[in-house]
């Protein structure tokens, strides 16, 4: 059920059990799911002994998420800093609290002069911390990029395939639709490379499989509360006949459920599902504001992020494809085309199991 992709030196840059999808549709399979900058802050912490303590290598490792406040990436760097402890390197998590495309760069740049022996990222942007990451690079600094992909560094390590994540969100949809209908589409940043790939792969698979549903819309909200809240607000009150909103972004999620729930009005006519964190739906779930969405374990994320920065630092890893290495409990993983490592599969997450999840 695991699809490996590519993946040492650890700074993790973030950008951010069943597998049933939709009511009655049928469970999702592995395969099928082939499926924001400007302040700062430092949350230092160091889960090692001390720096340049892995087996051998540099495995002193800085985490670099999109943005600080996001409860995803909170959960994903979690993870990264128990798979950083468990190989004995040392754990740092720095990044900006918003998530624009160049706010992530002074943190490359420190994390470089500080010769971290790794540095783990999501991307808020595909090229415009490539620059700050060559020279990280040419330092020695091992770079892998998690849940949102640059041009440039050694492995990416992707939460589902950008296929899956559109497979699955697209046929939730559509069933509750009923193949008819108009559907806007809520994202967070809008250079993020991974959310533009499933927005343009949304639409696309939506007027393959579902040509009588038309998707009339795409907001951003910017990975950021307000801005999500109002994005959500503007897209229903510009298209009054909305029938559905996919949200295929964490914040944006949670803001339209928040919306939506402040907003009795729409119960019932405007269906919302994407790709959002149990701990924060939960409560949207039960009192009916949203009946399912998806989502893979972002603390695994992280976890296999930091393992395939060791892996690379140790030289177990090139980052070619075939490469193999062992991710702690996770297990074994082989490094795909491009030099991508795929965690996989989308969970499906709905009121039978919402409130058995960590994240
Ligand atoms: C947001 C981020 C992240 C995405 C999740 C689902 O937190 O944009 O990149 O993977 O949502």
């Amino acid at each position: 059920m695991r699809i490996l992709t590519k993946g040492t030196t650890l700074t993790f840059i973030v950008k951010s059990e069943r597998r049933r999808w939709l009511g009655a549709a049928a469970a999702i399979t592995a395969s099928s799911l082939l499926i924001a900058g400007c302040g700062s802050s430092s949350n230092g912490g160091s889960s090692g002994s001390s720096a340049n303590s892995g087996s051998s290598g540099n495995s002193a490792v800085t985490f670099i998420p999109k943005s600080l406040g996001n409860k995803y990436f909170q959960a994903s760097d979690g993870g990264g800093k128990a798979a950083v402890a468990e190989f004995k390197g040392t754990f740092k998590e720095v990044g900006p609290t918003e998530a624009s495309p160049t706010a992530q760069s002074s943190f490359i740049q420190t994390a470089t002069q500080q010769h971290a022996g790794a540095i783990v990222l999501a991307a808020n942007d595909p090229n415009a911390v490539c620059a700050d990451l060559n020279t990280a690079k040419q330092a020695g600094v091992k770079v892998v990029t998690f849940d949102s992909d640059t041009q440039c560094r050694d492995v990416f390590i992707n939460q589902v395939t950008v296929q899956g994540v559109a497979d699955g969100l697209v046929d939730s949809m559509g069933k509750h639709l009923k193949g008819t209908g108009k559907v806007g589409i809520e994202s967070g940043g809008p250079n993020a490379t991974n959310l533009n790939a499933w927005v343009s792969a949304i639409k696309t698979t939506m007027a393959q499989k579902y040509p009588g549903i038309k998707i009339v819309d795409v907001v951003y909200g910017n990975d950021a509360d307000a801005d999500s809240y109002n994005a959500a607000k503007g897209l229903i009150q510009n298209h009054p006949d909305l029938n559905g909103i996919i949200a295929p972004d964490s914040v944006a999620v949670k803001e339209a459920a928040h919306f939506l729930s402040d907003s009795p009005q729409y119960k019932g006519k405007v269906w919302l599902t994407g790709l959002g964190l149990p701990s924060e739906l939960k409560d949207y779930v039960h009192k009916g504001t949203i009946e399912q969405f998806g989502l893979w374990n972002p603390e695994d994320l992280g976890y296999l992020a930091a393992y395939a920065a060791n892996a690379l630092v140790t030289g177990k890893i090139k980052g070619a494809e075939g490469d193999k290495f062992t991710a702690g409990k996770l297990g074994s993983y082989t490094v795909g085309k491009k030099g991508e490592i795929v965690l996989g599969p989308l969970k499906v997450f709905d009121k039978s199991n919402v409130d058995n999840f960590s994240f």
